[in-house]
């Protein structure tokens, strides 16, 4: 039975973060007895106390009570949004100051590495939802500064929804499940969602990019993040300049394929946060580089969309981002509810150096959150473990529910007799930016805020033909999930004015729809960033990647274990799969260790996979399991790098995908096509493994996806 007792602390280890929180965990102890909350031991916690062996329970048994009473009380609300998610810990690096522009030491000080968390998560679905739904993603991240804790609480699409919090309401009341039934649970594939998106026309940049790939990454691993609004940047004479900020993954930015993620809702719903923690277990931490775009003051209104709306981009093309320093995750969280569900994130959290601009949607934001921690988490939500700056911290607030710290100062408001709690100098606080400000009150927003669709064809414009595949047939999935045909013809109004060509294909499938003429010709302009495919800051690597190697009987122990160790160093995650799991014999007598099975896994739990043979060719014919063939052609149509070696070449030649590929099955050498890398012989691996890892490091075969499109 674990028991828990009150850690001694000897909390030297680690960031400042790690220490802090160390001194507020409770360890499990199997030599300690188990207590009552107030300290009792307790030799039974399997019956309760009753009049008689048959008799009634009786109330006179408080661990019975307490037992039952706390159980009943362990949930807290779930967040509205973002109800599900995953956290990490880790560190921030400055290789870049920001010297001139802000006084953040943070942002200009690069002796410093500042402890970091980061919780990522889904925004529609409830907390026990599935991990690979068409959705954005939270990309919340928190430094604790020796500032103050400095939250950048972003997606992970640089545009959002709406551009103001007060029809964030709407939005989100229109994309949850629908009020009189709860259904479906974490998607936009249904009526009100499309009704509303199509009716309201702020949402018609956000439009394309939850169309788009963005919207079902690969893992959290490989995603960008934004803090979406423009900020603020202070110099030590309160000079104002502008920022965006950007998470830019040295994984590259890569997405699951739509039947994949389908699959994987069912197969393995907790797919991403699965990854994310085996990914830190394994060493291999998650990194992404802190960029920043810097805007001039006096060149705010430079641009032809207003740098205040949360609806628009600043493209790179015209304001390049400049990397300043590295986010590493390095740690998982040991207890989920106190580390992950209780941290409060506030997008007013800033630190000194920085403020707010005054985009409409983050003003709205500022008052959001920290309301929303008070209604979950209670007014002393800061106190909590998580949520604790690490710099000395101390207010004239008190008392609410859950203030567990003693506090000695005998005042609380100010001014007050002992000097208590003085105010700091001004030049170390937090400050705004004092500019002049007038107008006429009015519930209008500015003029270019009215222009919806420019960004919304610019981003349609710079995705790759495959891009623009799965865009079309993510507005047919989600569009034939509404059964109203006033849904249908809206949305497909609406993309009329995104591109004329998309709106008249999407409206293939819905005979009953008339498309009108092109509103608006489409302005033919392209950004060289956008694409996952072709875009100019992509990178394109095997590291990070998981390949599933299937042994098959007789396979050549000597060469898979070669293209093991290789796949390893190049940093891949390389796992065996068998008909069973354990030690598996391979030609020579040697094991190798099965971590998976044929019914435990399947192809969608890998970037890749190998079918790894050997020489007995008469058993090509007899390989007939219907899952390894399935597994095959599933690996097929999502794209993703195919590999055999020995006989079970011409088992994928003949049987798994015949008349897919040819070269090499006949010559016998190792050959490359379309993604499938064969070998007949079975050699040293390693001239096989150069090639597939180079496969694998392209991320999927988009030949195969043209093909398909000009057929
Ligand atoms: Fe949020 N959002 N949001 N949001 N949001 C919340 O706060 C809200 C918006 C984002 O991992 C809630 O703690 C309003 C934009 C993330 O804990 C809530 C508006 C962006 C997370 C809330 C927005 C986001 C939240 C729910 C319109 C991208 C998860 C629970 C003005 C830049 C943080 C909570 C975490 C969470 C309100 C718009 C991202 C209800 C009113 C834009 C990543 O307070």
């Amino acid at each position: 039975m674990a028991q828990i007792v009150e850690k001694v602390v000897n909390a030297t280890v680690g960031d400042a973060k790690t220490r802090q929180m160390e001194s507020f965990t409770l360890d499990e102890n199997s030599k300690t007895p188990l207590t009552t909350y107030f300290g009792a031991k307790i030799s039974d916690t399997d019956h309760a106390i009753k009049a008689g062996n048959r008799g009634p329970t009786i109330l006179n048994d408080h661990h019975n009570r307490e037992k039952i009473s706390h159980f009943d009380h362990e949930r807290i609300p779930e967040r509205a949004v973002h109800a599900r998610g995953a956290g990490a810990f880790g560190e921030f690096k400055l290789h870049t100051p920001l010297t001139g522009l802000t006084t953040a030491k943070v942002l200009t000080d690069t002796s410093k590495t500042t402890p970091a968390y980061v919780r990522f998560s889904t925004v529609g679905g409830s907390r026990g939802s599935a991990d690979t739904v068409r959705d954005p993603r939270g990309f919340a991240v928190r430094m604790y500064t020796d500032e103050g804790n400095w939250d950048i609480v972003g997606n992970n699409m640089p545009v959002f929804f709406v551009q103001e919090a007060i029809k964030f309401v709407d939005l989100v009341h229109a994309v949850k499940p629908e009020p009189h039934n709860e259904i479906p649970q974490a998607q936009t594939a249904h009526d009100n969602a499309w009704d509303f998106m199509s009716l309201h026309e702020q949402t018609t940049h956000m439009q394309t990019w939850i169309l788009s790939d963005r919207a079902i990454p690969r893992s959290f691993r490989m995603m960008q993040g934004f803090g979406v609004h423009t900020f603020k940047l202070l110099d030590e004479n309160n000079k104002s300049t502008f920022v965006k900020y950007h998470w830019t993954p040295h994984l590259g930015t890569h997405s699951l394929v739509w039947d994949e993620a389908l699959k994987l809702n069912g197969q393995d719903p907790d797919f991403h946060r699965r990854d994310l923690y085996d990914a830190i277990e394994a060493g291999a931490y998650p990194k992404w580089e802190l960029g920043v775009q810097i805007i001039k003051e006096e060149d705010e209104h430079k641009f032809d969309f207003d740098i205040l709306d949360s609806t628009k981009l600043i493209p790179e093309d015209l304001v390049p981002v400049q990397n300043i320093g590295t986010l590493t995750l390095n740690r998982n969280p040991t207890d989920y509810f106190t580390e992950v569900e209780q941290v409060a994130f506030c997008t007013s959290h800033i630190v000194p150096g920085q403020d707010h601009s005054n985009d409409p949607l983050l003003a709205g934001r500022n008052f959001s959150y920290l309301d929303t921690q008070i209604s979950r988490l209670g007014v002393n939500h800061n106190f909590l473990p998580v949520n604790r700056p690490v710099c000395p911290f101390a207010t004239n607030q008190r008392d609410g529910k859950g203030a567990f710290n003693s506090r000695r100062n005998r005042t609380a408001y100010h001014p007050n007799r002992h000097d208590a709690l003085p105010m700091s100098a001004p030049e170390e606080s937090l400050r705004h930016h004092e500019e002049k400000v007038e107008g006429i009150q009015t519930r209008l927003n500015g003029p270019k805020f009215q222009e919806y669709t420019d960004q919304a064809t610019l981003f349609y414009n710079s995705m790759s033909e495959p891009e623009k595949e799965h865009m079309l047939s993510a507005a047919q999935f989600e569009l034939s999930k509404c059964s109203e045909h006033e849904v249908h013809q809206a949305a497909i109004d609406r993309y009329n004015l995104i591109d004329h060509d998309f709106a008249v294909k999407v409206a293939e499938v819905f005979p009953h729809i008339t498309v009108k003429p092109a509103v608006k010709p489409n302005h033919g302009r392209k950004s060289a960033f956008l694409s996952q495919v072709t875009g100019k800051n992509q990178t394109f690597t095997a590291e990070g990647r998981k390949v599933g190697i299937y042994l098959l009987p007789g396979y050549e122990f000597a060469s898979v274990a070669a293209i093991q160790k290789a796949l390893q160093a190049a940093g891949v995650m390389a796992k065996i799969v068998s008909a069973q799991t354990g030690a598996i014999k391979g030609s020579n007598g040697q094991s190798l260790d099965a971590e998976f099975n044929f019914e435990n896994s399947r192809s969608t739990h890998f970037d890749a996979i190998i079918f790894a043979g050997g020489a007995d060719a008469s058993y090509a014919k007899k390989l007939k399991t219907g899952r390894l063939i399935h597994a095959a052609r599933e690996a097929f149509m999502h794209k993703k790098a195919i590999g055999a070696t020995g006989n079970t070449v011409e088992w994928l030649a003949d049987i798994a995908l015949p008349g897919e590929f040819s070269a090499g099955v006949k010559t016998g050498g190792i050959s490359l096509e379309k993604g499938v890398l064969i070998a007949p012989e079975v050699g040293t691996g390693a001239e096989f493994s150069k090639s597939f890892i180079d496969a694998v490091a392209k991320h999927r075969v988009w030949e195969r996806e043209v093909d398909h499109i000009a057929a």
